[in-house]
């Protein structure tokens, strides 16, 4: 029988688009069935398994699944035997405790004898005995910025990305306890034919994340300013130069990553580039 590796990824929420767009960016076809619990790919020795994320550790320890996807909030909270692939670079969030606008947060020791209410218990009681606070803590199961004004509690820890939820219940960061995004999990002991196809599907995830990570550059470029147009451009081994059907210009190409791209455009700009086009990579196998 042909084996197939099981993947474990969020049925509906935050997670589930982006975990499919990598699957599908990575060329696994899974046209049909994704309302279902399970469905396989057409194209790539892979079972998907939809389930809530809260559930997704447990799974992948058990070895329902042998990878999941999931966030390192609900993974660490949860604290399974899995161990961390790879991370995804989505569903980026923060784990933080907020407190009332108006309150004087001097630090960790306000939170001494306070209430905290939150849905990360673990990962909160972890923060208290790292910081020697003796607190309170409070878990609800959801709606947690609610609670200081209702009474139930004098400060929080919820997940926050842009902020606009604390803002609008009048609430403040004071103190974020853990970075999180999404990452890719495997189960203790795959078979040695499962990792194969494993290290396949990781080839795939790292070519697209390179690729999201670096743009496609192509410019005209004067001759006498090509030295110092090359200069400027790492490109993955050296640029390539083409001559232009003009005499004395010349095409530039070269891969920028996204971090040192507008400082590096300018610079070729100021240097004589003209015609400097941006193209997205959908792939990079280096
Ligand atoms: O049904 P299931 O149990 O699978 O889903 P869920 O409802 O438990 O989780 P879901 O879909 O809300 O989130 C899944 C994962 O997305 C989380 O575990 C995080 O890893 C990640 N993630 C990224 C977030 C956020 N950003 C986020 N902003 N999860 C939740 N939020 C919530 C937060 O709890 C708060 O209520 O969004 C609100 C704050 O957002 P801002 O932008 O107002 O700060
Ligand atoms: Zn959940």
């Amino acid at each position: 029988m042909v084996q197939r590796l099981k993947i474990a990824i969020q049925k509906s929420g935050r997670l589930h688009d982006d975990s499919m767009k990598l699957l599908k960016e990575c060329g696994i076809d899974l046209s049909n069935g994704v309302n279902k619990l399970k469905t396989e790919a057409s194209n790539f020795p892979l079972e998907v398994y939809f389930l809530r994320d809260d559930d997704i550790p447990e799974y992948v320890e058990d070895k329902v699944a042998d990878i999941g996807i999931v966030g390192e909030n609900v993974l660490y909270e949860k604290s399974k035997k899995v161990e961390v692939v790879d991370k995804l670079g989505f569903g980026k969030c923060r784990l933080s405790i907020a407190v009332e606008r108006n309150e004087n947060f001097t630090g960790s020791d306000y939170l001494q004898g306070k209430r905290i209410a939150t849905t990360y218990p673990v990962l909160v009681q972890k923060y208290l005995d790292q910081n020697s606070i003796r607190a309170e803590i409070h878990e609800i199961s959801g709606s947690v910025e609610i609670a200081p004004g209702i009474g139930l509690a004098d400060a929080i820890c919820d997940l926050v990305s842009s902020g606009s939820t604390l803002f609008m219940n009048g609430l403040k960061e004071v103190e974020t306890i853990l970075q999180s995004q999404a990452v890719l999990v495997k189960t203790a002991g795959l078979s040695e034919e499962k990792h194969q196809l494993l290290n396949k599907l990781l080839f795939r995830i790292q070519a697209v994340k390179k690729a999201k990570n670096n743009k496609y550059v192509l410019l005209n470029a004067p001759n006498h300013k090509l030295q110092e147009i090359i200069q400027l451009l790492p490109g993955m081994k050296s640029p390539t130069v083409l001559p232009l059907a003009e005499s004395g210009w010349s095409s530039v190409h070269s891969v920028l990553s996204e971090n040192e791209f507008w400082e590096i455009i300018e610079k070729l700009k100021d240097a004589g580039a003209q015609g400097i086009l941006v193209i997205p990579i959908e792939k990079m196998v280096i």
